[in-house]
């Protein structure tokens, strides 16, 4: 069983975040630390710690990441300007919070995508 981190504690309310969407398969939060203009991150409710633990009973709720994505864009009006969507998996990639996680990032251009 993998360990919770404080993702389950925001999608359970436990702890306060600013909560932009909630349904039965994800939530989304504003990130404490943002990037850009709008930084979101889009979570499934269920605790997938990475990528790498990704299984065919996730497809639902991890297909429902993006289609949130798309509507999250156009309720902060970035839509048509353009966002980028990122998923960081383990250390090389980044990632921080082992609970897998969608960053939607926008409002500003974002340059090239690697450094
Ligand atoms: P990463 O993909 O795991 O590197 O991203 C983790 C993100 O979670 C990072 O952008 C943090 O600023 C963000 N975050 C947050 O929004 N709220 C928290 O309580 C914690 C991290 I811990």
């Amino acid at each position: 069983m993998a360990e919770e981190t404080i993702f389950s504690k925001i999608i359970r309310r436990e702890i306060p975040a600013d909560i932009v969407w909630q349904d039965d398969l994800v939530t989304a939060f504003r990130d404490i630390s943002p990037q850009a203009p709008t930084h979101i991150l889009i979570v499934p409710n269920i605790l997938i710690p990475t990528v790498n633990d990704t299984l065919p009973e996730h497809e639902q709720a991890l297909g429902h990441l993006i289609t949130v994505a798309a509507k999250i864009a156009e309720q902060e009006g970035i839509a048509g300007d353009g966002f980028r969507l990122v998923i960081n998996c383990n250390r090389h990639g980044g990632q921080e919070v082992y609970h897998l996680h969608m960053h939607l990032l926008g409002g500003r251009p974002l340059g090239p995508l690697l450094s």
